[in-house]
């Protein structure tokens, strides 16, 4: 399989350009641009972005027709160690030898960590981001429930969570004792996956390898389990009335995973992509969910536990020193840090003053709204138009996360000023702001267009300026935002205004469930959403005009595999140029004086095997058409391929040729220039999917292999030959003589009592 690093030909990519721009209805962009907003359809449109995002089998088909299966090697990442070819595993052969059984159960040499989520734009499943994600999402569901119901969107944010974590059962590996034995964490490696601008449908194995991470007894990621730990616990919350036996395998697995993490302490790995600070937070957030799952004192006691001199043992620890400290929370719930998750949850079992206070002066710093020691003046910095900025890179997801907090906190001490700022912030994200965007992919006519992400780019040069505008609308995906100006960059190469990413949407699903249910009811969600994409040419052909006189037809032709929905490679293209050799015939010659010679074929070059040329075959032998069909099936093909021939007659026994291309079908329209050719069709496997075929066509007369208008020893020799894979020139139509789409020994026996006359 090939995709050509650099797209070379201008005039070929103007026009595909024009045939694929724009794609969309419009009236789906039906959000308002001005409060007030609906909440519903922001809410709606949210969930999306994680199906833009899913990996793995079992995409095709689903609720985005641009997007389909993709990385499926994750299904069988093998288990040897990763080494410089980066695959296989994190871990040396004597500690693959030591987890083998409990890795390998069923012994096919490799694991399956297919599904889960792709970070960003990118296809990296990083492990913080995704644990983060899955139980972030987890709780907004857990909080807001009724939001997702009343807008028919509660199966979709099933079919979600259950997309992520199962990916998280599927990365656990216990023994039979119930013991976590290792963990994966991480699959694929960003130094690699980000030098290929591509959707990830085109990923080839062999150039973008996916290694996987895990953690082990000698490998500890407690951060990493733990995040999973919490994950799980909240999803058995979820699930446990509906679908119990489900939900306790969460359960399980999530204790498990808790036990793992505590047990080996550290941090895993990311390549520096999402540097762990420490695992003391993640730990806690599972703490605190299996307690709120199991009920058990001892979760929340590893959380707050003390010596005898009040000093913290637990893993609060890390941030306060002893109960007789508190703490002031300047940053976030995050990917790298949940205290902020941590003390929403914590705050209510405990029940203390003090974690009360860390829960509510993160709202407040966050709000500007008057801490209670009114000489506190330690407010987040808000921009010129209100939005409060944390940091810059991805400034409206740590808002909006932000935003989930104080409308949990709303929902144990009714603080009305809390939600109020909540919306506030939302309504900027959705478009009340000086630079008149919303945030939100999709939600109006005045949304961010050009999201830093690969599979709404669709680009096919490997290039975020190719093509200059999406394919695709990433619907509901939350871009990075304003920085603290309010200014804001809409264009794709722009990862840090621009970029999406599974944990920006994770808070800002939860806050826009909360939102609507304290200011959205009977607000309505968009019906038919998604809208079905306009159609565009997936396949079809170009060809220009290379060479022309009495004595040839010089032209190159460019089979185009511009599929988008999803994109994929394909295999089994054919094209076919028909001409008429009546000039020829009338001269006293026949098919047989006429020569094919190649030129450059661009595809034996990338993709390996390179064209068959077959034929000519007779298409109607009265009037002398014939055609020749470039095959260039064996070699998996995305993008386009060139093909330069030329169909050249021999001289009679006067050394005259005798050729005039005028009437013949396939040159018609061809000038100097690459344009799309309706009379060279393009077939998939025999079936054409693109073009038209000369009038007038006559049926291939069955046994006819080599359109010679006789069935004869000849074609039988042919037709064996053909079932013996000895030669592949034959016309398949004509050699299927019982007319089940398979050419074998059946129709062999049935020419025979043909040519027998039986
Ligand atoms: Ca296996
Ligand atoms: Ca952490
Ligand atoms: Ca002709
Ligand atoms: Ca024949
Ligand atoms: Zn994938």
């Amino acid at each position: 399989m090939g995709i050509k690093r650099f797209v070379r030909k201008t005039i070929a990519v103007v026009t595909a350009a024009a045939l694929l721009s724009p794609l969309l209805a419009s009236s789906a962009y039906a959000g308002p641009t001005v409060p007030p907003f609906n909440y519903a359809e922001a809410l709606q449109k949210s969930l999306y972005f994680y199906d833009a995002n899913k990996c793995g089998p079992g995409i095709t088909g689903g609720r985005l027709e641009w997007r389909g299966d993709c990385h499926v090697e994750d299904t069988e990442v093998p288990l040897k160690p990763m080494g410089e070819e980066f695959v296989g595993l994190n871990l040396s052969r004597e500690e693959i030898e030591k987890y083998r059984a409990v890795l390998d159960p069923d012994g096919n040499g490799s694991l399956d960590l297919h599904g889960g989520f792709h970070d960003a734009g990118d296809h990296v499943k990083f492990g913080l981001p995704q644990s983060y994600t899955i139980s972030t999402l987890g709780w907004g569901f857990y909080e807001f429930r009724d939001s997702f119901k009343q807008i028919n969107e509660e199966e979709h944010m099933i079919d979600i969570l259950k997309w992520g974590n199962d990916y998280l059962l599927r990365s656990t590996f216990m023994n039979d004792r119930g013991e976590v034995q290792a963990f994966c964490y991480q699959v694929g490696e960003g130094n690699i996956d980000h030098n290929w601008w591509q959707p990830p449908e085109l990923n080839e194995k062999a150039k973008v390898q996916r290694p996987a991470y895990l953690a082990t007894a000698e490998r500890p990621a407690s951060d990493q389990a733990a995040g999973a730990a919490a994950s799980l616990a909240i999803n058995y919350l979820n699930f446990k009335e509906k679908e119990p036996v489900y939900a306790a395998t969460c359960l399980k697995t999530a204790k498990a995973l808790y036990e793992f993490a505590v047990k080996y302490r550290g941090c895993g790995y990311s390549g520096g992509f999402y540097n762990s600070s420490y695992e003391e937070d993640e730990l806690s957030w599972a703490a605190v969910w299996l307690n709120i799952a199991t009920g058990e004192e001892s979760y929340i006691e590893d959380i707050i536990s003390v010596s005898a001199n009040g000093m913290y043992t637990g893993f609060l620890g890390r941030i306060i020193s002893s109960t007789e400290n508190g703490w002031q929370n300047i940053w976030v719930h995050s990917w790298d840090t949940v205290w902020g998750g941590v003390f929403a949850k914590l705050a209510p079992i405990t029940n203390t003053e003090r974690d009360w206070y860390i829960f509510r002066w993160n709202i407040e710093y966050w709000s500007g709204i008057q801490h209670e020691n009114p000489n506190d003046t330690t407010f987040l910095a808000s921009t010129p138009g209100g939005f409060r900025v944390l940091n810059t890179w991805g400034s409206a997801r740590y808002n909006a996360a932000a935003q989930l907090c104080a409308l949990v906190y709303n929902k144990y001490q009714p603080r009305k000023d809390f939600t109020d700022w909540a919306k506030d912030q939302m309504d900027y994200i959705l478009g009340d702001n000086p630079m008149k965007r919303s945030y939100e992919v999709g939600y109006s006519d005045i949304s961010a267009k050009h999201p830093h992400h690969r599979a709404a780019h669709g680009s096919k040069a490997l290039s975020m300026l190719n093509p200059l505008e999406h394919r695709h609308t990433l619907w509901g995906a939350l871009v990075g935002g304003p920085d603290g100006t309010d200014k804001h960059v809409d264009e794709t190469t722009d990862f840090v205004y621009n970029e999406v990413a599974i944990d920006y949407n994770a808070g800002f699903v939860g806050a826009l469930a909360g939102i609507y249910e304290s200011y959205g009811q009977g607000q309505e969600p968009l019906k038919d959403f998604p809208p079905k994409e306009e159609d565009f040419l997936e396949f079809y052909s170009e060809a220009k005009l290379e060479q022309e006189n009495a004595e040839r037809t010089q032209i190159t032709i460019n089979i185009h595999n511009e599929s988008g929905k999803p994109p994929h490679f394909e295999d089994k293209l054919q094209a076919r140029y028909f001409f008429n050799i009546s000039e020829m015939i009338e001269a006293g010659q026949s098919i047989e004086d006429l020569k094919i010679e190649i030129m450059y074929d661009e595809s034996k070059i990338v993709d390996g095997k390179g064209v068959t040329i077959k034929g000519p075959f007779a298409w109607n032998e009265a009037e002398g058409v014939y055609y020749v069909e470039l095959d260039w099936t064996g070699n998996s093909i995305y993008g386009d391929r060139e093909f330069h021939f030329a169909l050249v007659p021999k001289m009679d026994a006067s050394w005259l040729t005798h050729w005039d291309p005028s009437d013949d079908w396939s040159r018609k329209g061809i000038i100097k220039e690459y344009s799309i050719t309706q009379n060279i069709p393009v077939y998939r496997d025999g079936v054409k999917i693109f073009g038209s075929e000369p009038e007038g066509e006559v049926q291939s007369e069955k046994g006819d292999l080599n359109g010679d208008g006789k069935v004869d020893s000849i074609d039988y020799s042919l037709l064996r030959r053909y079932i013996l894979e000895l030669d592949s020139d034959i016309n398949i139509e004509a050699a299927d003589l019982n007319s089940d789409g398979n050419v074998n020994s059946a129709d062999l026996a049935m020419l025979k009592r043909v040519l027998l006359g039986m």
